[in-house]
């Protein structure tokens, strides 16, 4: 069974909106599409929505950050615990730290994630030129250092610890797709498998997926958890993100990928599971006529199977 968890959450991005992504994406039909593709889908609502709170030489909203991400990680853990797969709506790309926390949690330190995004997400509080959390959750996930003093290292330890006891994120496990807009300091910490769009102009999907498949068996992934910032769509396509940068994924490009990922994953010989998907950074409050959250749900459907003259499942 997949348990879908929306997260309402837009305090610590560039521009709000993104708290209308759960809702918008249901209303272009996430769950009945899954169900009729023959999944078993529970829609167990919305996290509690936030109001804005800072303190004092913190970082913007961490308070109710902070109690988003430690939220998020209890409910996918208790997801994990009744034996179901969970599908996270967001929302911010930050929350994600607390879904993939519950992974590694629960799974173990052989969780490799997949980052389909525009970004790296990698900054630290020290190294973020904007100061917003949406672009630091993969440091996060790291453990890697705040890079600064006082009331920020503060929270970002505060942070650590609301990602709970399990193992961190290795980034030599962590893999980015699509990537187009990387900032200088972020650089040195793609150390997993960096696929950026210039890859995907020059090789093509098909080939990128290969590479990305081949490099899950070599470091010995035993799960996956697929990241998917809307971002990574082309804006021309999909609109409706806070952060959109030209020259990302067509409409083709974006369902091979997830159509591939299907077939890898469907392989008799694969040796990584599924551990959960995301869907993150959908702004209603940008897009045309809820293009984008029409198209993640498309994805969705290709992700589980969906191909146009049916259903592989
Ligand atoms: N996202 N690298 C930029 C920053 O502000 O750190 C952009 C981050 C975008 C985050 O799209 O989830
Ligand atoms: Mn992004
Ligand atoms: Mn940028
Ligand atoms: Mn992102």
């Amino acid at each position: 069974m997949i348990d879908v968890i929306g997260v309402p959450f837009d305090l610590c991005g560039s521009r709000p909106g993104c708290a209308l992504g759960p809702a918008a994406v249901r209303y272009a039909g996430l769950v009945e599409t899954l169900q009729g593709i023959g999944l078993e889908v529970r829609d167990c609502g919305d996290m509690p929505a936030m109001r804005p709170e800072t303190d004092e030489d913190g970082m913007r909203n961490f308070p109710p950050l902070l109690e988003t991400v430690r939220g998020l990680r209890k409910a996918v853990y208790k997801t994990y615990l009744e034996g179901n797969l969970p599908i996270v709506v967001g929302g911010e790309h930050t929350v994600v730290a607390g879904a993939v926390a519950a992974a590694l949690q629960f799974h173990g330190e052989d969780v490799a994630v997949l980052w389909i995004d525009a970004h790296a997400d990698a900054n630290t509080p020290g190294s973020s030129a904007s100061g917003n959390l949406h672009g630091m959750p993969i440091a996060a996930l790291a453990g890697l250092p705040s890079g600064t003093e006082g009331k920020v290292d503060e929270e970002w330890n505060a942070l650590q610890e609301a990602l709970g006891s399990g193992p961190r994120l290795s980034l030599n496990r962590t893999a980015w797709y699509a990537l187009r807009d990387v900032d200088p300091p972020e650089v040195p910490q793609l150390q997993g498998l960096a696929l950026t769009m210039h890859d995907i102009d020059r090789h093509g999907v098909v080939n990128t997926m290969h590479t990305l498949d081949r490099w899950l068996r070599t470091i010995g992934a035993s799960h996956l958890w697929i990241s998917f910032d809307v971002d990574a769509l082309d804006p021309i396509l999909a609109p409706g993100t806070g952060t959109a940068v030209r020259g990302g994924l067509t409409y083709r490009e974006a369902h091979l990928c997830a159509e591939l990922l299907f077939e890898m994953m469907a392989a008799s010989d694969c040796p990584y599971r599924l551990a959960g998907v995301d869907v993150v950074e959908t702004n209603p409050l940008v897009d045309a006529n809820n293009a984008t959250a029409v198209m993640v749900v498309e994805w969705f459907a290709s992700l589980f199977g969906k191909t146009i003259l049916g259903s592989r499942r």
